[in-house]
């Protein structure tokens, strides 16, 4: 079917059909020679295949059903979205697209060049209307995380209703106390959206769709990098499901996710691994990966390697905790559980950040992977002066380290990929040294 197919829905939420269906065609052929040409990929890909086909297509049809029957449909650029209520609601709580170079021309008429990408090309998919989720949500939830994001909404929302939530940068008492309000608040807007109070339970059931939804990505996440003999899916692939987590429909996509993974199991069952014995595992660490921003991964597996996970907010970090639903029979513990879930998320906003170091350390041991890329977008201060702390560790940890800062031009590719290869051939060297020298 397509986006061809839902041509009239497009264009009356204000779509600008003729260049959104331009870019659709240019992000499909894109995924096809970049995903769907790599040999020996699990057969549970297609559903993932399929549903790219209809990213922007009978998937809005959902959301713009939701909405029909007075369910809320909530855009979001992070993590700290308390989705639970969202989806207790009935609704649709998804990530807006903010992966592209193609608008952050458009975003540049309004914003300044030395900002995020992600912050650009998000602002320019608003502005050029090419973007249906942006255009199907009755809000956009922003948050106060980083300077640059803060206050382009005061920009956006010009364009959009946006509702700010803030989060604070400390984690002490009197912050999470805070915390707890806005995510009542979060509550009470999306009440004011339906126009109908939300009940204890369906709060509870909205939590444990998601907590699922955590826990199926969680089961891939250690298919993927747990077992160093074998690799049962390719990172670009593990990628892209957990991207697509942030669109679907969390009950129908946790469903798919746990029949890829009864599949990997089998896989390592019997010895079918994507990448050669040997090939060096990496973990990737840093600002997240929204789609098609897919430059890494590929410069990493076209050169000889296997990203093996994402410390990232499309990644581990996003699925790594679940709200604790013991005991709670009243609004103010579930409100209680969903800050102290919420507060779990290391990202680098927050100072100190600590908790964050010692984690990637014991990821990195876990997975007995072979080295990181420490990946920042250009202009993120706050991953990119947390790599000093991180990197840091890592060195006295003796683990091998590259630091990659880039932005969503193709014009660095081959430049990262000269990187990477390089990075590459000193860890087979490390390997096969350790090898011999076990002998
Ligand atoms: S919880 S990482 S999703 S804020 S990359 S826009 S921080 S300048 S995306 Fe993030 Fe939430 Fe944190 Fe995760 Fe700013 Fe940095 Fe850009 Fe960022």
């Amino acid at each position: 079917m397509g986006v061809e197919a839902h041509k009239d829905l497009l264009g009356s939420i204000g779509v600008d059909v003729e260049r959104h269906a331009k870019m659709m065609g240019m992000g499909l052929e894109a995924y096809k020679n970049q995903f769907m040409s790599q040999e020996n990929r699990p057969k549970g890909m297609e559903y993932f295949d399929w549903f790219m086909s209809e990213i922007q297509g009978q998937r809005i049809a959902e959301i713009n059903q939701l909405r029909a029957e007075k369910k809320p449909a909530v855009g979001t650029f992070c993590i700290f979205v308390p989705e639970e209520i969202v989806t207790g609601a009935g609704g649709a709580c998804y990530g807006l697209c903010g992966g592209s170079p193609a608008t952050i021309p458009d975003a540049e008429t309004e914003l300044p060049r030395n900002i995020c990408p992600l912050i650009k090309s998000a602002h320019g998919f608003k502005l050029q209307r090419t973007c249906a989720y942006t255009q199907s949500s009755d809000f956009i939830y922003g948050e106060t995380t980083c300077e640059a994001k803060k206050k382009s909404w005061e920009i956006l929302a010009k364009h959009h209703p946006v509702h700010v939530m803030n989060i604070p940068h400390m984690k002490r008492e009197k912050d999470l106390r805070m915390w707890k309000e806005e995510i009542v608040e979060f509550k009470e807007h999306i009440e004011e959206v339906t126009g109908k109070k939300l009940s204890l339970e369906e709060m509870k059931e909205g939590t444990r769709i998601v907590n699922e939804k955590r826990k199926a990505l969680l089961r891939l996440d250690a298919l993927r990098g747990m077992n160093p003999d074998v690799m049962p899916i390719s990172g670009k692939d593990g990628l892209f499901v957990v991207q697509m987590g942030f669109l679907d429909d969390p009950v129908r996509y946790t469903e798919k996710v746990n029949e890829l993974c009864d599949e990997l199991e089998q896989r390592v069952r019997d010895g079918v691994s994507v990448f050669p014995k040997d090939t060096p595992r990496l973990m990737v660490l840093g600002t997240p990966f929204a789609p098609p921003n897919w430059k890494l991964h590929n410069a990493v597996e076209n050169t000889g390697g296997a990203v093996i996970n994402e410390e990232s907010c499309i990644g581990h970090r996003y699925f790594k905790d679940n709200v604790n639903l013991d005991g709670v029979n009243d609004e103010d513990t579930l409100m209680e559980r969903l800050m102290e879930r919420y507060a779990e998320i290391d990202c680098a906003c927050f100072t100190p950040n600590t908790p964050r170091i010692d984690k990637i350390v014991q990821m990195y041991k876990d997975r007995k992977a072979d080295g990181v890329i420490y990946y920042t977008l250009s202009f993120c201060h706050t991953y990119n002066v947390e790599a000093h702390l991180v990197t840091e560790a890592l060195e006295k940890e003796g683990i091998p380290c590259l630091v990659i800062e880039s932005d969503y031009s193709p014009e660095d590719a081959g430049q990262i990929k000269t990187r990477v290869e390089a990075f590459l051939e000193s860890l087979t060297f490390k390997k096969k040294a350790t090898a011999f020298k076990n002998k």
